[in-house]
């Protein structure tokens, strides 16, 4: 019997008797019903039978469901389903953005568009509401910018997704249209130079901040949260960049197929031209050996070029720029000291050895001698004495690694802070009496904040940065579900609305409380960083210990492997201790390291070792495998990290917040190419589906009078309509609550009425019902009167 077009979709995710492990919720056509068993046909032709409970219906007449729709809120029956059907059929109308209520699903092309263009920004612009037109990273730019003007209220963009999904590439889409639509507002040519200073901190971000992964050509190493600050007038008045948890791994190898920091790629590629650097082949140096050297779609030569005009805009001399890349040339030398020996015994530098260090110290401006003997020895205090031993083969790779690692990571950080710094003086002249360069805020002023941030993490092996981005997803979703929640409660409101008993959302404050809580996972870790006999082991013993009596720790299968499992509002993930404590201590890397770099007569690596706490070594410091937190004034990594995640999420909490939700939409980033398994998996961990369901839980349905007096009036027509909109549409409940035992209370509001998803369901049912039997009814009709 062929099918009509009544139904799609069927396969839940990954069912035993899934046809295909690689499909989910396909579209299909259902060919006929027996008895709850089901048989299908899907696009491709395979025939499939189910039971008929493991469909999920679309009703493409009403809603117009195999098109996709704009707005996933708009249909009358939400679906997991649903929403991954009309994703995909827009993605392949290249109409990347979908909404859900206040959320933009964004799925990256892997091609460029012509929706950026500067017709589509003016249509933005001009528009009173971003409803007024098609779903749209404008249109997110522009209920920002408006909340701005109408609410007074700061404003907060989520940009959130994982590697690839286009993440960057939608902050840099908004920041263009928040800085054209406030662009020259004072008509003052120093504010106009303000909106071209903030976009051209990006060149310099992703030369030192971005790399080629497996994953994404020009793949962020580190999050960024960007804050522009506005008078009530909307005039820019200043920016300010925070970075978080940049890969500083990544400058002493990588792993297959990937790459180092575009910059060194830049500066090799260049190197003709900068004869004073004296660098060489990318193969002649150890960190960028195993490198590949095209990155595909990057081309190093055009951004090097980018990336010293932005230097230059944003006001760093030719001096500092020079000074910045010497460090650089330095780092790489570093690398390719070696050293030889045996694995037990004392490091020693080979003859090759010297001269990189030789090398190494020419670059960097420092004592060739104290250089060479802070790679070598370490010196040891027990009790009063002072003790020089010497490094093993391990450490002495270590503290080299650890010293590149450091300088590089404190470059991107002064990096961050004179940008902050030529972003707060951008106003300096037209602010009267504060002189200008701050970047405090005025009582007046609002901000809009941009937080590009990677997505939630689950990788076969997942370790304490895994653990952290984790933590700040489990954040962003705290919050998320805050915001979600309130404004639920606030339409309700408005309509004058009694919300009745409390909506119920997946609550995730317990993973947060059980990592970041006090004495939670990342407690304990501090903890045992003071602790003499700490391990990795010790501290995952510690945690299934303390911890074991909660529902979102999961022991490890093997005993005694280092490792639990926390059950994040994603899904669950293990984490293998292994490097957790090694990692939080972050341990300068060579004796005195700061009164080192300082003596340096290069005045930016001076400056870069500014700050840093002299180690306090210690008795307990003589076994170098086994860190120890030096003073209460070095804090921990984890503890950095925390305070910092911290003041972000008061930022976000205190402002309205806009989400986008970046989808990569396959593996292979390849345009026009959807694979449903990996975006159904997306939509679930950006807590897309879990607003939806939010959304059911409440009054899902919020239809004004007429529309629903259009669609259920056919219900009954013994309800008089006489008495308006209003009291029809409650009388006409009123008789299916007693007639057809409609379930839930519907809420009367002001101009709509409110129905939960059941009773939605319910009267949608019967009026499928009422339509089938009119149906019947009118071919009988027909017939006679054949
Ligand atoms: P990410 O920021 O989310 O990954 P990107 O923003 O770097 O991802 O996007 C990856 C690539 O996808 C870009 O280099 C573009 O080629 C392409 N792309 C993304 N968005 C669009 C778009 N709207 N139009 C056209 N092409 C696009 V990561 O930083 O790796 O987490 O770590
Ligand atoms: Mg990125």
């Amino acid at each position: 019997m062929p099918s009509t077009p009544r139904t799609a979709t069927a396969t839940r995710t990954r069912p035993r008797e899934a046809p295909r492990p690689d499909r989910v919720w396909c579209p299909c056509r259902l060919q006929s019903v027996e008895g709850g068993g089901v048989s299908l046909i899907f696009e491709d032709g395979e025939r499939w039978s189910c039971s008929e409970k493991e469909l999920q219906e679309l009703d493409p007449v009403q809603d117009g469901q195999l098109d996709g729709v704009e707005d996933i809120c708009t249909l009358s029956i939400v679906t997991e389903a649903a929403l991954l059907y009309s994703v995909r059929a827009r993605y392949f109308r290249q109409e990347i953005y979908t909404r859900v209520a206040r959320i933009l699903i964004s799925v990256n092309p892997f091609r460029a568009l012509p929706i950026y263009s500067a017709r589509h920004l003016t249509d933005f612009q001009k528009a009173k509401d971003s409803m007024e037109l098609s779903p749209h990273i404008f249109g997110t730019g522009h209920d920002a910018l408006r909340g701005l003007a109408e609410n007074g209220k700061d404003q907060a963009i989520v940009i959130s997704g994982e590697s690839g999904a286009g993440k960057t590439e939608s902050a840099k889409f908004l920041l263009s249209y928040v800085a054209e639509c406030v662009k020259g507002h004072d008509g003052q040519d120093g504010l106009q130079g303000l909106e071209g200073r903030v976009l051209q901190t990006n060149p310099i971000l992703e030369s030192f901040g971005n790399a080629m992964t497996t994953r994404n050509a020009n793949s962020s190493r580190f999050g960024k949260w960007l804050d522009l600050r506005f008078s009530e007038a909307l005039h820019m008045r200043g920016g300010q960049i925070t970075s978080y948890l940049l890969e500083v791994t990544r400058v002493c190898g990588q792993s297959e197929g990937e790459r180092g920091f575009h910059i060194f790629f830049q500066l090799l590629q260049a190197r003709r031209s900068l004869p004073s650097l004296g660098l060489q082949e990318p193969s002649h140096y150890r960190y960028l050996k195993n490198s590949t050297l095209e990155a595909p779609g990057i081309d190093d030569a055009e951004d090097f070029a980018k990336l010293r005009q932005a230097l230059q805009q944003l006001g760093f001399s030719e001096e500092e720029q020079m000074q910045a890349f010497q460090i650089l040339a330095g780092i790489l030398n570093l690398g390719n000291c070696d050293f030889y020996n045996q694995e037990e015994e004392d490091a020693e530098l080979g003859l090759d050895g010297e001269s990189f260090v030789a090398e190494a110290a020419r670059k960097l401006k420092l004592c060739e001698a104290k250089l060479r003997s802070g790679l070598l020895r370490r010196t040891v205090v027990t009790g009063r004495d002072e003790i020089e031993t010497f490094l093993r083969l391990d450490q002495a790779r270590a503290a080299r690694d650890g010293l590149a690692r450091m300088l590089y990571g404190r470059l991107f950080d002064w990096l961050i802070r004179r940008m902050n710094a030529t972003l707060a003086m951008s106003n300096g002249g037209h602010r009267s009496g504060d002189g200008g360069a701050t970047n405090a805020v005025h009582s007046s002023e609002r901000l809009l904040g941009i937080l590009d941030i990677s997505g939630f993490e689950s990788f076969a092996t997942n370790s304490l940065e895994q653990l952290l981005i984790n933590l700040s997803n489990e954040q962003l979703q705290l919050q998320f579900n805050e915001a979600v929640f309130k404004s639920e409660i606030e339409d309700c409101l408005k309509e004058g609305v009694d919300l009745g008993e409390a909506i119920l959302y997946e609550d995730n404050s317990d993973v947060v409380a059980l990592l970041d809580g006090k004495g939670g996972v990342l407690d304990m870790l501090d903890e045992e960083l003071t602790m003499p006999k700490a391990t990795d082991s010790t501290f995952a013993n510690k945690v299934l210990k303390g911890h074991g009596a909660t529902s979102r720790l999961i022991a490890p299968k093997f005993q005694g492997s280092a490792s639990f499992g926390i059950q994040h509002y994603a899904a669950t993930v293990t984490y293998s201790c292994e490097g957790f404590l090694e990692k939080n201590a972050d341990r300068l890397p060579l004796d005195q390291v700061a009164d080192f770099l300082q003596s340096s007569e290069l005045p930016l690596l001076q400056e870069l070792g500014r700050g840093l706490e002299t180690q306090a070594t210690n008795a307990a410091d003589a076994s170098p495998k086994r860190p120890v937190l030096r003073s209460s004034a070095r804090r921990s990594a984890t503890y950095r990290f925390r305070s910092s995640l911290r003041e972000l999420m008061t930022k976000i909490f205190a402002s309205e917040t806009h989400y986008v939700r970046c989808i990569k939409p396959n593996a292979a980033n390849r345009p026009e190419e959807f694979t449903s398994v990996m975006v159904h998996e997306q939509l679930r961990y950006s807590g897309v589906l879990e607003a939806v369901r939010i959304r059911k839980q409440g009054f899902s349905c919020r239809m004004p009078f007429q529309d629903f007096l259009l669609r259920y009036r056919c219900l009954s027509l013994l309800v008089p309509g006489s008495l308006g909109q209003g009291a029809t549409v409650e009388m006409l409940l009123h008789w299916a609550a007693k007639q057809l035992q409609l379930p839930g209370e519907p809420q009367f509001g002001k101009t709509k009425v409110f129905l939960r998803d059941t009773t939605h369901l319910a009267l949608e049912a019967h009026r499928k019902a009422a339509v089938q039997v009119a149906i019947r009814h009118l071919q009988r009709l027909l017939r006679g009167a054949r």
